[in-house]
């Protein structure tokens, strides 16, 4: 900050006026932490977003000047996923995601000024992991055998199978169809229950 006082001065004698310029530096000390902006507690993230695209970004600002109020950040608690440029705050993916492995990261994201001794802040930011439709559903057992006497039943029961999907939600939701019987009838002699796997 600079000041600036005018002077002038009056010489009755002379009838004539001085004037002087007086500039008076005031030098900073570093005695402002950095502070961080509001953002959001929790960023979603889908598993497929691509390595080296941003995420989200966080700021924070200094009131000091010069080296006391530049701002670096640094990041921890990513397990190698994500990265934070140090200069502007911007959160990039480091590595790919998988949200059946690990649907949630907590980063703890410190703001440090350059001042001597410096002053830092740090901030929690949670990523959740949504969910992409990666992985199809897989049966329990790669060949299902049952035997069924001839003078079973219409309707009976004759095995039960079962697939399980490792995604969340509807991509996660399994129906079941046979797609050939053999031989083939008609009407077919065996069906399916589409949910339940009867
Ligand atoms: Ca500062
Ligand atoms: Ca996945
Ligand atoms: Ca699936
Ligand atoms: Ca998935």
């Amino acid at each position: 900050i600079v000041y600036s006082w005018l002077f002038w001065y009056h010489s009755q004698l002379l009838t004539m006026k001085t004037e002087a310029s007086v500039l008076v530096e005031v030098l900073d000390i570093n005695d402002n932490s950095p502070v961080f902006e509001n953002h959001p507690a929790t960023v979603p993230v889908p598993e497929d977003h691509t390595v080296g695209d941003e995420v989200t970004s966080v700021n924070a600002t200094d009131a000091d000047s010069g080296f006391n109020g530049e701002v670096r950040y640094t990041l921890l608690g990513s397990a190698g996923r994500f990265s934070v440029d140090q200069e502007t705050g911007v959160i990039t993916l480091a590595a790919p995601l998988d949200r059946e492995t690990q649907d949630e990261y907590r980063l703890v994201i410190t703001a440090q000024d350059q001042g001597r001794p410096s002053h830092s802040a740090t901030t929690t930011l949670d990523i959740s992991v949504t969910d992409i439709n990666d992985n199809a559903p897989i049966f329990s057992k790669q060949q299902y055998e049952a035997t069924v006497s001839e003078h079973a039943e219409v309707r009976t029961n004759i095995i039960d199978i079962m697939a399980t999907d490792k995604d969340d939600g509807e991509n996660a939701i399994v129906t079941y169809h046979i797609v050939k019987q053999e031989p083939s009838s008609t009407p077919l002699a065996f069906t399916i229950d589409e949910e339940s796997a009867h």
